[in-house]
């Protein structure tokens, strides 16, 4: 067969989450694998209807208003609708938690499963009408044994967290994913309608050259944050760090999980905590950074070790190449 043959054995993403079961010796039920599934099939419908917003109309505000006070874009409430339905008759789910729900869905007992998804469903709504990339966070937890499914199996630390991803609605539809044994990621090739493994075993680079913040808060930033950003942007020697960022949390951690720097949302004089919420941005994308061989945390405190109290907090986030943030913790340690 000559070289340009096309590949006639590709690896899929069901195929391959199938394989890492048996690998970690989990495939018994296959009940992971099939919410994975159905997760990845909320993806590709959300992908269509991302790509044709323009073309049918759902592009524009839905007339809401979500539990931040954020105006809900249609395409918020579509893609909402479409995951908390297909989690729901999956049979996999107990508690679902969506950004754009109020309060938590405990599942049915006849639709009822052994885990929990905590989700936004579609991440940097903001961009949308741009047309620039937006995507879809999740984060997975199975429920504590002898628990029926309550608040209780979701307000706990992301290290417990038995798998967590993100959808990317880009140039291209990529899907990352780590069920705990490293990160993997997954291009959407349309014609077959399947995500074909093509980035496998993501490993974020040491030290990157690119931070990623928006300095628009800059005004309101605490000292360590403005301290560090003085020194990558003034070094003492060699050259200054490049500026990217897209305002889209996906889009700015998939980069950054590729190219290597550094990523941060921090708490500031306005924004107590932060603006990211802790559950279903800043849990999933720790855990896939540390997945991948970064570092991950509030500027003091490892993200994924916090405590959530509510479905909805938020915190700091400073995430990326390991020594582009164990500098910014250095700075939390010595700038007052
Ligand atoms: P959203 O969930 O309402 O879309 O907000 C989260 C987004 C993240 O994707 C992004 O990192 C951040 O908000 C951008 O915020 P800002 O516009 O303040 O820079
Ligand atoms: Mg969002």
């Amino acid at each position: 067969m000559s070289d340009d043959s096309p590949n006639t054995d590709i690896i899929t993403l069901t195929r391959h989450v199938i394989q890492e079961q048996y690998r970690l010796g989990d495939a018994a039920t296959g009940d992971l694998t099939l919410l994975l599934n159905a997760i990845e099939t909320t993806s590709k419908f959300i992908a269509t209807n991302v790509r044709k917003a323009r073309l049918i109309n759902l592009i524009g505000l839905a007339g809401e208003t979500n539990v931040q006070g954020e105006e809900q874009k249609k395409l918020d409430v579509l893609s909402n609708d479409i995951m908390v339905n297909a989690l729901r008759a999956s049979g996999r789910t107990a508690v679902l938690v969506s950004e754009e729900l109020d309060e938590a869905i405990i599942v049915e007992d006849r639709y009822k499963g052994k885990y929990c998804v905590v989700f936004d469903p579609l991440d940097g709504s903001s961009n949308i009408d741009a047309g620039v990339n937006i995507g879809t966070i999740f984060g997975i937890y199975k429920i504590k044994t002898d628990s029926k499914g309550t608040l209780s199996d979701v307000l706990r630390p992301g290290s417990e967290m038995v798998a967590a991803g993100y959808t990317m609605y880009g140039s291209s539809c990529n899907l990352v994913l780590s069920t705990g044994s490293g990160v993997n990621g997954y291009t959407l090739d349309t014609s077959l309608g399947e995500f074909i493994l093509t980035h496998p075993g993501i490993q974020i680079p040491s030290r990157g050259k690119i931070y990623s913040m928006n300095e628009g808060n800059a005004m309101y930033f605490y000292p360590p944050v403005t301290a560090y950003l003085e020194s990558i942007k003034f070094p003492k020697s060699g050259k200054p760090y490049s500026a990217r960022y897209i305002g889209s949390m996906v889009a700015d951690v998939h980069r950054t999980l590729l190219y290597g720097g550094i990523f941060g949302y921090p708490d500031d004089k306005k924004s107590k905590s932060g603006k990211l919420r802790i559950l279903y941005e800043a849990f999933p994308m720790s855990f896939l950074t540390e997945q991948a061989g970064g570092v991950a945390t509030t500027g003091t405190q490892r993200i994924l070790d916090i405590v959530p109290q509510g479905i909805h907090d938020r915190c700091p986030v400073f995430l990326g190449s390991k020594d582009d943030v164990n500098d910014v913790i250095r700075f939390y340690k010595e700038v007052p």
